[in-house]
């Protein structure tokens, strides 16, 4: 079964690990998607790291199978066919947003406490 999910994965911290584990437990394969800097800004995000940094720290995850961009909102549709998706999953803020989509929708639970707003308000 291969899984896909996506994100930001700005100062990577234990929540995004948390996500990556459990969802690669969900299948065999896990794509992992990436914000660009320019989706960031169309999400109203402001990273603290560049994409290739981001992209760098998920690669390195153990559960990661692959790592793709996400360009925009709307190539869920595609990616989930070009890459034979059966399950995407998201953290729980992101409930019942993407269940139109072609494909299984699980949304985990957030790990609490952590995020990158925290980390970036301190460091
Ligand atoms: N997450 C989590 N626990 C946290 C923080 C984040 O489970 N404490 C999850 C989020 O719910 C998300 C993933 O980790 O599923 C990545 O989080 P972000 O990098 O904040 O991604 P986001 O900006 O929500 O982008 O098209 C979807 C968007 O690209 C998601």
């Amino acid at each position: 079964m291969n899984i896909i999910t996506y994100g930001t994965f700005d100062t990577f911290h234990y929540g995004h690990l948390e996500i990556l584990k459990r969802s690669k437990k969900l299948g065999s394969r896990l794509i992992v998607a990436v914000s660009t800097d320019e989706f960031n800004s169309v999400k109203g995000k402001v990273t603290r790291f560049p994409y290739e940094k981001r992209v760098e720290w998920v690669k390195s995850i153990t559960y990661v199978d692959l790592v793709i961009p996400e360009y925009n909102w709307e190539q869920k549709k595609s990616d989930i066919i070009e890459h034979d998706i059966q399950i995407l999953t998201m953290g729980d803020d992101w409930k019942g947003k993407f269940d139109y989509l072609n494909c299984k929708v699980i949304y985990l639970e957030r790990t609490p406490e952590i995020s990158s707003t925290i980390i970036k308000s301190v460091i």
